[in-house]
């Protein structure tokens, strides 16, 4: 698969390079390929942005360079590829997005800088994605991100070709709890289940500690799950756990009610003596 990433800051791409990725770059598995909009500028300075017309604060990208940009890389491409533009206002990135994108024999991911772009590069691309409500100073780390999460589920990209299977099979539920060496780490032991060899138990275990983890962290996750019989029975489980522990709760504090009515009284009784003297 080809990444074409239109970007200033072509630099920003270097960090691809690294770990597994990199071996899929190396191998040709994976292509990542820059496009500067500056080497398409034409006046002196070379300008790729500038204020917005209206007035307001900050400096937009400009139409020019981008669009120049793209164009060129679909001429040496021989064809148009999809084209995204990342922005704050696009429709969140998730992992169905990326099963989309892995599809794609290229994606071009549209990185813009300053304040924003020019409404007319919107009008030259196929989608706007965001990575959530919250303002960078540009779309380069969103687009690394973006071709991180795509470019793992090209097939041969990741050594343990089983690793996507699995993260597709477990969709929808987050992660259970999980141990490596050693069996106890300053005093806090890895789970007995685990070390038993009893497989069935331990998928159950399994089962049951990422429908609580679901259920607690992500409620709105929870409440998409397609629940089997043995998910409903591991979460009676779970309830039945917690009216426990609220009953141990509510013990404890009888007791400590039985506790400070004692105190009480003696202080009471200290009291009585007190004025009676
Ligand atoms: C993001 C591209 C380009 C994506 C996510 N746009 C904008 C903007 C910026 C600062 C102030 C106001 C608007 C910075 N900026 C980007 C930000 C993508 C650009 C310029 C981006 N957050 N931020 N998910």
């Amino acid at each position: 698969m080809r990444f074409e990433i239109v970007t200033l800051f072509p630099e920003i791409l270097e960090t691809l390079k690294v770990g597994l990725l990199g071996k899929a770059i190396e191998s040709g598995l994976v292509t990542v390929a820059a496009h500067n909009p500056r080497d398409y500028t034409t006046d002196r300075h070379r300008s790729v942005d500038d204020a917005p017309y209206g007035g307001g604060d900050g400096m937009l990208m400009m139409p020019g360079p981008v669009i120049e940009a793209l164009e060129a890389l679909d001429a040496t491409r021989g064809g148009p590829t999809h084209r995204v533009l990342l922005t704050p206002q696009g429709a969140r990135f998730d992992q169905a997005t990326a099963r989309r994108f892995a599809t794609l024999p290229s994606l071009t991911l549209i990185c813009g800088r300053y304040e924003g772009f020019d409404e007319r590069i919107r009008d030259e691309v196929h989608e706007e994605i965001s990575l959530g409500d919250f303002v960078l100073l540009g779309g380069e780390i969103a687009a690394l991100t973006i071709v991180e999460a795509t470019a793992r589920l090209v097939p041969g990209v990741l050594g343990n070709a089983g690793s996507a299977v699995e993260e597709s099979h477990s969709a929808g539920r987050l992660e259970y709890p999980q141990y490596t060496r050693p069996a106890v780490f300053r005093g806090r032991a890895v789970p007995e289940i685990l070390l038993s060899g009893n497989h069935a138990a331990i998928a159950r275990w399994r089962r049951k500690e990422s429908l609580r983890r679901t259920r607690t962290r992500r409620p709105d996750l929870f409440a998409e799950l397609q629940l089997d019989k043995l998910d409903r029975k591991l979460i009676a489980e779970l309830d039945a756990e917690a009216a426990a522990e609220v009953a141990a709760d509510a013990a404890r504090d009888t007791t400590h009610e039985a506790a400070n009515e004692a105190a009480e009284d003696t202080s009471d009784a200290t009291a009585d003596e007190r004025s009676e003297s």
